[in-house]
């Protein structure tokens, strides 16, 4: 009967995670609802904020998630039996279920808190590490769904504080990479799978409403010490936001939204942590974005600028296919290369995104050897070319098949992944834009390139066309950028007679 039970559970989590409408938000264009309703639990920020903080966010480009936790001691494994199959990913393996889970499971794993001791762990070399890499901010989980804290928590016990390690391995990160210059999120899980006051539905009676509010009044107390303890953190990365009991506690996490943003002036809180009195999440009845960027971005990205309506928003991937927690054994499954996380970058930087890839230490506190080689070729590539990955923005530039524009006011910059065979890379304009390429160079070689005009007389075409030749001699082994200054067109595009059909 419990299992039948939990499996409901599962599947209800699952099937509200999945159904089609609430994925509408991340598989098409916005779609603006029919007709506008009174709402009193909307955005408590502007659109689009100006301030200095939400710049940054905007120019960080890259970033780091860091997934670290009790459910690195195992890796998705116990004594050589792998949990794929049987839990949802590494760091769900608490919810290890089926034939191929160790009996008495979840008590082992509650239990693990008591071997936590990390010898190698150094948040100064993690630091570096991603600074390396690029990254600008990190993302790191303070507690995941499991509920174990990695402060020393005053309103827990199942926390670092009850481990052998004993230190704040949050402060550690926090000073390492404040140091770096990298700024830092702090990742928070409503949720709490073994936290006997959590429930996911909706609190219908007394004891549970009693139960539930005694829940709430634990996450905004462990919130408040967390901006408090850390006051250097730009922002809070809510997770484990989408069960019944939290969208039904809408006017406490309203209050709560206020009172942390008054503790901590300028703080940065995405899309994911709470809905409006109707149950929407991310966005609100009248399609307003709820916290200051799109958080929904999770292994995936929007299909074309437009989809994202000028909001800011960054996208979280795995270098697995999932699973952010550490994995002993990446055997038998893709993992992505150093190119294929350049690629999803530039294509993030071309629709204004944030790039955040994610890495899971293992229970000692190293980096896998495949995440360090990726952060040391990541960051070679992006120092080389930081100009077409920072401080830049979307270009109105008809998309490229040869890669990702960006642009800085009139240098634009094409990221090169699909070099053409005949080393002619021609740049679609609109015939009514007043700027076109005048000049163009590669930005790593620094070699000029020639620009001609190639007005192909298309019927009916709103582009004309300027190729750029890239030197046969020109050998390139990861995409290449092309800086392009626009200048005014040196002549109109030939106006055709209109083909008569
Ligand atoms: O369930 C979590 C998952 O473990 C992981 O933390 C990701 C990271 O964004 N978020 C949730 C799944 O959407």
């Amino acid at each position: 009967m419990k299992n039948i039970k939990k499996a409901g559970f599962f599947l209800f989590v699952m099937i509200g995670i999945l159904s089609p409408f609430a994925n509408a938000q991340w598989t098409g264009p916005k779609r603006k609802p029919d007709s506008l309703r009174a709402i009193q639990y909307g955005p408590i920020t502007p659109a689009h904020r100006t301030d200095p903080q939400m710049k940054a966010f905007r120019n960080y480009g890259l970033g780091q998630f860091i997934h670290w936790g009790l459910y690195a001691i195992p890796g998705n494994e116990w004594n050589g039996v792998s949990a794929r199959g049987g839990a949802a990913a590494s760091e769900w393996i608490r919810s290890w279920g089926g034939p191929t889970a160790p009996k008495d499971w979840k008590n082992i794993y509650d239990n693990l808190y008591k071997q936590f001791n990390p010898k190698d762990f150094d948040a100064k070399r993690w630091a570096k590490q991603a600074k390396d890499m690029g990254a600008r901010y990190v993302i790191f989980t303070t507690k995941h769904h499991d509920g174990f804290a990695l402060w020393p928590t005053k309103y827990s016990d199942y926390s670092i504080a009850k481990t052998p390690y004993k230190k704040d391995i949050v402060k550690q990160v926090v000073d390492a990479y404040t140091a770096e210059g990298i700024d830092v999120y702090l990742y928070f899980s409503v949720l709490e799978w073994n936290n006997p006051d959590y429930m996911g539905g909706t609190p219908k009676t007394e004891e549970e409403k009693k139960r539930f509010n005694r829940f709430l009044q634990y996450t905004r107390n462990q919130l408040l010490e967390l901006v408090t303890n850390y006051p250097q953190i730009k922002g809070l990365w809510f997770d484990g936001t989408w069960d019944a009991s939290w969208k039904s506690a809408y006017d406490f996490t309203y209050k709560l939204e206020k009172e942390l943003r008054e503790k901590h002036p300028g703080l940065i809180i995405g899309s994911r942590f709470r809905n409006d009195e109707f149950g929407a999440r991310h966005f609100d009845s009248n399609g307003r974005l709820l916290g200051d960027y799109e958080q929904g971005w999770e292994r995936k990205m929007p299909g074309s600028y437009e989809w994202i309506d000028g909001n800011d928003w960054d996208c979280v991937m795995t270098i697995p296919p999932n699973g952010w927690g550490y994995m002993k054994d990446w055997s038998g499954i893709y993992t992505k290369t150093t190119d294929d996380l350049l690629d999803l970058l530039m294509r993030c930087r071309s629709m204004n995104g944030n790039f955040v890839i994610n890495f899971g230490p293992d229970g000692q506190g190293n980096m896998r050897p495949e995440e360090d080689r990726i952060a040391a070729e990541t960051g070679a590539w992006v120092r080389r070319n930081a100009a077409a990955v920072y401080e830049n923005r979307h270009s109105d530039f008809p998309v490229s098949n040869y890669g990702y524009f960006t642009q800085k006011d009139s240098t634009l910059y094409l990221t090169v992944f699909n070099r053409p065979v005949n080393n002619i890379v021609r740049i679609a304009v609109p015939k009514n834009f007043k700027q076109v390429p005048a000049s163009a160079v590669l930005l790593e070689a620094g070699g000029k390139l020639e620009v001609k005009p190639a007005d192909m007389g298309l019927d009916l075409d709103k582009n004309t066309y300027f190729d750029i030749l890239l030197p046969a001699s020109f050998q390139a082994t990861r995409a290449f950028v092309i800086r392009m200054q626009l200048g005014a067109p040196v002549k109109k595009a030939s106006k055709l007679m209109d083909a008569k059909m």
